[in-house]
Formats: structure tokens, C-alpha cells, sequence
């Protein structure tokens, strides 16, 4: 394991890099955490272990505000993170070792490997989009963030929920976020991996997306809730299967 910053225009965003065989070059997976979460939570480690054991680098990176990257939380939006995860594909395509480069993440990490696989289709070849969280937008224009009501016309300055705080600008930002439109533009591979009890991010969102993408298949874990807890053999099989074909 290899343990760095990545530069994102003046943020240091902390970095892992873990490689089954430093001798053998190979494709390589971006890991992304969820909102609130970071790269050494429980399904984030599950992932990276399992994409390990099928012969993937994984290069794990926290976004804004997250892990021990820089940026207050509450200061976070999609568009920091969207430039974040561009920093970190550039940062991954200078690799020598890497053949093929794909990108992973979870929940809100899930919505940015959506997104910025669209943006980068030239270079990433397939995205694994879990529980992924891509009715943020949607519930931004309607005035819900994680079942908190806000007037959606009149943007509070600030957000304030029981675990966190956030800025006002996150639902600006996210306001103007219109994912059907990356869906459309991907047409590289797409698994998504979704626990059908998920009382979070509600399963049906999986069902559509796969149903918009070019070549996309729904994984679903049966009984799992958004972080798959007491279902990571089945997440860790739904990720590295996804390399065997
Ligand atoms: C929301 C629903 C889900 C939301 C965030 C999430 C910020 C993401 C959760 C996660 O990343 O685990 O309304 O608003």
C-alpha cells in the first residue's frame, strides 16, 4: 500500500494506492466513499480486498471535506467533488502500469462515478456505481436533502441536520445536476450493485438507471441496507465478477 495527496486546484486530497503485484501491469479501479463516509469504512475496504484478489490496483481517494483529504464538510458540493475525481482519473492515467481504468464508488461517490464517467468515457472503461445516490439532484429541486425539508426556491444558508451541517450552495449546486443526461452519454460498462432494502437510497432508482444505461446490469443484494453490512461476501463476488468477463 502506498499512501499520498493528490492535488485537486489547492486541495490535497488523501490518496491509497494498493496493487496486487507491483510487478505486473494491469487495470486499475478509483474508489470512492459516500457522503459523511471515507476510504476506510467496512464496504469501502470489502471492495478494495475484493478487486485485489481479481488482479485490479485499486486506488482509493476521499473528496472534499472527507476522510483526511482538505475542506470542511459543510463546504462540500457535487462540483468540488466532480473536480476532485477528474484530478484523481488525471492522476491515474499518468500510471504506467495501468492497462484499463475504471471507477467505483459508494452512495453520493456512487452519483460522482456516474457522473464523471460520462465525463471521461474516452478513458474510463467501465463504472460499479453502489447504492448509488442519484436522486440527490431530484430531491435537491424538490427541497429534501436525506429526509430534511427545505423551501427548494428559497435556499437556506444553511442546512442542519442531527450528524451534520451543511452549506446552502451544496443544494444550489446540486440543483443544477441533471444525471439522466450522463447516463446517456456513458456507453462504456456498467454494474450497478444495490441491497434491495436499502432505506437510504431506494432500490428502484438501481432498477431505472440500469434501465437508461447503454449496457448496464443490476447486481441486487437481497436484504442488504445502503452499506451491505452483514452482506460483504456477496458485495465482494458482485464487484469481482464484474473483471472476470
Ligand atoms: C440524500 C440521499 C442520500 C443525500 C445524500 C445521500 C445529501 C447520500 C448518502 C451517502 O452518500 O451515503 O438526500 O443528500
Amino acid at each position: 500500500m502506498k499512501e499520498f495527496f493528490i492535488s485537486s486546484d489547492g486541495i490535497r486530497l488523501h490518496a491509497k494506492l494498493d496493487r496486487p503485484d507491483d510487478n505486473v501491469n494491469g487495470p486499475l479501479c478509483i474508489l470512492v466513499h459516500g457522503f459523511t463516509g471515507h476510504m476506510e469504512e467496512d464496504h469501502i475496504i470489502t471492495v478494495q480486498k475484493a478487486m485485489n484478489d481479481a488482479g485490479i490496483s485499486v486506488l482509493r481517494a476521499e473528496m472534499y471535506g472527507h476522510g483526511k483529504s482538505d475542506g470542511e464538510f459543510k463546504n462540500h458540493t457535487l462540483y468540488k467533488w466532480v473536480t476532485n475525481a477528474l484530478a484523481v482519473v488525471n492522476y491515474a492515467k499518468e500510471y504506467d502500469f495501468v492497462t484499463d481504468l475504471y471507477m467505483c464508488g459508494h452512495s453520493q461517490g456512487g452519483l460522482l462515478t456516474m457522473l464523471v464517467g460520462a465525463m471521461c468515457s474516452d478513458d474510463i472503461k467501465g463504472i460499479i456505481p453502489l447504492s448509488p445516490a442519484w436522486m440527490i439532484p431530484e430531491n435537491a429541486r424538490d427541497g429534501i436533502i436525506l429526509g430534511n425539508k427545505f423551501d427548494q426556491e428559497h435556499i437556506p444558508s444553511k442546512i442542519i441536520s442531527e450528524n451534520w451541517e451543511i452549506s446552502g450552495d451544496y443544494i444550489r449546486t446540486a440543483q443544477t445536476i441533471h444525471v439522466e443526461d450522463s447516463i446517456a452519454r456513458f456507453k462504456g460498462k456498467v454494474r450497478i450493485v444495490h441491497g434491495d432494502e436499502d432505506p437510504i437510497v431506494p432500490f428502484s432508482y438501481a432498477k431505472k438507471a440500469v434501465g437508461l444505461y447503454n449496457d448496464a446490469e443490476l447486481i441486487p443484494i437481497h436484504g442488504a441496507d445502503h452499506c451491505f453490512i452483514g452482506h460483504f461476501d456477496e458485495l465482494a463476488d458482485a464487484v469481482s465478477s464484474f473483471f472476470k468477463n
